[in-house]
């Protein structure tokens, strides 16, 4: 079968060296062997309070990501969410055979709604239908993403099979695709919870940090109790997700990695991390700065994703209005 890739990120605010890991790096070598669409999720940031005015900027920033990281407008389409409203569509009737059970299991959901105590929209609810109308609308096969949206995807899947059962063949069940190393980087701050856009500035490296921060994030980064940097993420989660970020950073692998501080502290490791992460940003952040700078360029790829997604989308909801029997003939 011909592969497709579908993935998006939140403009929620700068992506992550969790975000880089899991899932842009490996986007942008992904798009060299299949077709590829990625989108801006902007509806999916909006289960969440946003500022309007900095939201409409979080996208054309996360834009420049996309191209900073290498993504290539003549290989992938790259577009904005609600700039095609066939992924609202769809995701209103895909809602319509989700059961309330399988959304209140959904981690993220679980997560997210405990932070926020009342103040949760039934938007934040019902995320998953319009991630699975995101992923099926294209007939996506392939899904990267980093190992919290696993669940996502699971559901998407069992989304797929029922609607085809119930309805006759309609769609691709997607498979996702998770990085072996790295597909969670924890935060620096405490190596028990995922790094995330949205907590404490010193738990993440963003991917526009100056070089100065990033030596203060990584020197104040929690440590385990040992002193030997070994991997092991059971008796030294904390190190061992250091190592991560360094492999990830540098291209050793583990053992190369150990070997290259046998006898040394973790000093010398962290200073080593920060060193090789400001070496893997400094070309992603000389190239965000360009396409900032042109915003009629960054339009004009935006405009050309969007009518690329906006063709195959409607024409897919074509086939799904009339597998319901929504409409007329
Ligand atoms: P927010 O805090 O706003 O929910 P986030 O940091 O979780 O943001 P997303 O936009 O939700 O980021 O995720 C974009 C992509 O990055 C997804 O594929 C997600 O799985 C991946 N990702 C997010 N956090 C990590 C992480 N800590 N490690 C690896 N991959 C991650
Ligand atoms: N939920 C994802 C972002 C996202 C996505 C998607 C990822 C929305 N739609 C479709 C892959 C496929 C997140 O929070 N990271």
């Amino acid at each position: 079968m011909k592969e497709l890739l579908f993935s998006g990120v939140q403009p929620t605010n700068v992506p992550h060296i969790g975000n880089y890991i899991g899932a842009l790096k490996q986007w942008a070598e992904l798009q060299h062997k299949h077709r590829s669409l990625f989108c801006i999720v902007d509806l999916h940031a909006i289960t969440v309070p946003q500022d309007p005015k900095k939201l409409r900027q979080n996208i054309l920033d996360t834009a420049a990501v996309y191209l900073a990281v290498g993504l290539d407008p003549k290989r992938c389409a790259i577009y904005v969410q609600s700039e095609v409203p066939e992924h609202v569509e769809l995701s209103w009737i895909l809602g319509t055979i989700m059961k309330i059970s399988e959304l209140e299991r959904m981690t993220q959901f679980k997560d997210k709604s405990k932070k926020r105590g009342e103040n949760v929209g039934v938007g934040l609810f019902t995320y998953p239908a319009l991630m699975a109308a995101d992923i099926l609308l294209y007939d996506t096969t392939l899904v990267p993403v980093g190992e919290d949206q696993m669940q996502h995807v699971e559901l998407a899947r069992t989304i797929a099979r029922r609607f085809n059962s119930n309805f006759g063949d309609t769609f691709t069940v997607p498979q996702p695709l998770i990085q072996k190393v790295g597909a969670r980087i924890m935060a620096l701050d405490d190596p028990k919870v995922k790094m995330s856009k949205s907590g404490a500035p010193v738990s993440f490296i963003s991917l526009t940090d100056e070089p100065d921060a990033i030596l203060k994030k990584i020197m104040r980064a929690v440590t385990d109790s040992g002193k030997d940097v070994v991997y092991d993420t059971v008796k030294q989660p904390a190190i061992s997700n250091l190592m991560t970020i360094y492999h990830h950073a540098t291209g050793k692998n583990m053992k190369e990695i150990e070997n290259e501080f046998t006898g040394k502290g973790y000093g010398d490791f962290k200073a080593a991390l920060a060193d090789a992460i400001i070496a893997m940003l400094a070309p992603i952040q000389t190239k965000l700065n360009e396409y900032k700078k042109d915003p009629t360029e960054l339009g004009r790829i935006l405009d050309a994703g969007r009518d690329a997604a906006s063709k195959l989308a409607g024409e897919k909801m074509k086939i799904v209005r009339e597998r319901v029997g929504l409409g007329r003939s």
